[in-house]
């Protein structure tokens, strides 16, 4: 595929040079030879807060994540080596304003996924994506999960769990009910998940009971500050240990000093710095994590030099390491 010589493909390291894809990655629609599909979720519509603009993400980081093309250096190894790794365009949403419409295409799209054997990361698109994804990847019919429910990392300032309104906005499968309906239908298994990083001022003082009642141990903010990071690290990995580990990385996780672009911004307290989010995602270094997503950016509200989308562009090179990590290691 590649034309140029070895004193021409300096460019490569250029981001803003050459036809974007997702970190310069070949862009192919074969499954056959790809080990990890990068994919692109372009999808408004799960969040009907006035803050849409997320179909916009995948496109920004395809414009930025060239620069974010590295080896690893903690763990040694260049994941471009280790596997193929390709992008795989954007999930197709010709019904793009009816949101359960736009779910249907993703697990339409993840499940050929699934089929081939691919592991997928991807970017969002809101948060309802993940719905999609993991009914696509996770549970009885799943190959990637080895037909079993997956444990979920799952990084928010929000834990995404309604149970008591029938839809949010119109939205029935939203941003706001993919974390309960998944557990509920038998594709993530709350037991085994975390949910971290949940902070701020919320509209009602139960705002945690739903995610206990489906089983998940969450980890706030506030809870984490207490404890510290090896001590988190070590509850994450204990809890989802041996089993099939799906990633999910709303941006809004982060504090709004780094990463400002993202569709609910809670700024009323600090949120992860850089460092101590992709620690927290290292923590799962030769675990089975079999597919993740970065979500939630609104590239829109950017600062300058895209700074939300490099840091989603570095967040999924990290989940995408903890993948081909094991791919390297087979
Ligand atoms: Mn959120």
């Amino acid at each position: 595929m590649n034309t140029l010589t070895n004193e021409e493909r300096v460019v490569e390291a250029l981001y803003w040079w050459g036809i974007p894809t997702f970190f310069r990655c070949e862009h192919t629609q074969d499954y056959t030879n790809t080990d990890i599909g990068l994919v692109g979720v372009p999808h408004s519509t799960g969040n009907g807060t006035t803050e849409r603009d997320q179909h916009l993400g995948p496109r920004s980081v395809r414009h930025v994540s060239a620069y974010a093309r590295r080896v690893h250096n903690d763990f040694q190894f260049s994941p471009w080596d280790a596997c193929n790794i390709h992008d795989l365009g954007d999930v197709p949403f010709p019904e793009g304003n009816d949101n359960e419409k736009c779910i249907d295409r993703i697990y339409n799209f993840f499940k050929k996924l699934d089929d081939a054997g691919v592991n997928p990361v991807s970017i969002g698109g809101d948060h309802s994506i993940t719905g999609g994804v993991v009914k696509a990847i996770a549970g009885a019919d799943a190959k990637l999960s080895d037909g079993k429910k997956v444990a979920f990392l799952h990084f928010d300032a929000h834990t995404d769990t309604f149970q008591n309104l029938d839809h949010f906005m119109g939205a029935k499968r939203s941003a706001a009910h993919w974390g309960a309906y998944l557990v509920q239908d038998g594709h993530v298994d709350a037991h085994k998940s975390v949910q971290i990083g949940i902070r701020g001022h919320t509209r009602t003082l139960d705002w945690l009971q739903s995610s206990y009642d489906l089983g998940y141990d969450v980890i706030t903010k506030k809870e984490f500050d207490k404890i510290g990071l090896e001590s988190a690290c070590e509850r994450i990995k204990k809890r989802m240990d041996g089993e099939p580990i799906y990633i999910t990385f709303d941006l809004d996780c982060l504090d709004p000093s780094i990463a400002p672009a993202v569709s609910n911004l809670e700024p009323g307290c600090q949120g992860f710095y850089v460092d101590t989010a992709v620690e927290l995602i290292r923590s799962l270094k030769g675990q089975n994590v079999i597919g993740g997503d970065v979500v939630c950016l609104m590239p829109t509200m950017d600062g300058p030099k895209n700074l939300t989308s490099q840091v989603a562009s570095y967040i999924a090179f990290e989940i995408m390491c903890l993948i081909a990590w094991n791919k390297h290691n087979k």
